[in-house]
């Protein structure tokens, strides 16, 4: 039966009967089928009017089940399409840009006098706190020198190569905590809480750049280090 005849038969049963209903031959997904599928132009105007309007409700009475496929298939076109396209693009940057180096997951190591270090992108050399940024390369690559690094000091380096002073003005290396000599200018860097018991002589001292313990070596030496100048009367070497 073609979609014509099919339509008119539709189309003079539901005038005959005063009646939306399909007749028992018709079958709903026949007609749908044939008006998604077939050739509409071949049914008149006034035929099509009143079954488009039919087929509409039916639309949206019974789903439209043979459009969902498509549909589906098409999300999953677009899908695979996508999924084959980030592919190829990561294949190209690993063609153009070479396979990027295996990223550290830590820079944290312990040097060779056993103080906390930085690792360089070889995976084996570990530097000290106080050659990075200090405009010197020591890593293969420089990046103790990148910007990344460096840019923003202290900020931009590992939190344990750095140390803030009590005066949150000043920083320093942590190499640079308790070796004898004042670098926050507040001393808080040679506190007796961060290090070891003074083995040296301790007192007040004159020169800004010790704090309050001398090495024995500058025990009367005739030149003054402390204030009450116990360097030079009272230590004994
Ligand atoms: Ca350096
Ligand atoms: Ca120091």
């Amino acid at each position: 039966m073609k979609v014509g005849s099919l339509a008119k038969t539709w189309v003079e049963y539901t005038n005959r009967h005063s009646s939306t209903a399909l007749p028992w031959f018709l079958d709903k997904n026949t007609l749908f089928n044939f008006f998604l599928d077939g050739d509409v132009t071949s049914v008149s105007s006034d035929v099509y009017s009143q079954f488009g309007s039919q087929m509409s409700l039916e639309h949206v009475k019974y789903g439209d089940s043979r459009n969902h496929f498509p549909r589906r298939c098409l999300l999953i076109t677009c899908v695979i399409l996508l999924i084959l396209g980030a592919m190829a693009a990561a294949l190209a940057c690993v063609i153009i840009f070479g396979i990027p180096p295996n990223q550290l997951t830590t820079r944290l190591c312990k040097t060779t006098s056993n103080t906390t270090g930085f690792l360089c992108d070889d995976h084996k050399t570990c530097i000290m706190s106080t050659q990075m940024c200090n405009g010197k390369v020591d890593c293969s690559n420089g990046e103790d020198e990148s910007n990344l690094y460096c840019g923003d000091l202290p900020h931009n380096l590992p939190r344990y190569l750095f140390f803030m002073c009590d005066n949150q003005k000043s920083w320093t290396y942590m190499d640079k905590i308790c070796d004898g000599k004042n670098h926050c200018g507040d001393c808080s860097d040679e506190s007796e809480l961060l290090c070891p018991a003074c083995t040296g002589w301790k007192c007040v001292t004159v020169f800004f750049n010790d704090c309050d313990c001398i090495p024995k070596s500058r025990c009367r030496d005739n030149i003054q280090d402390c204030t009450d100048m116990s360097d030079e009367n009272n230590c004994t070497k």
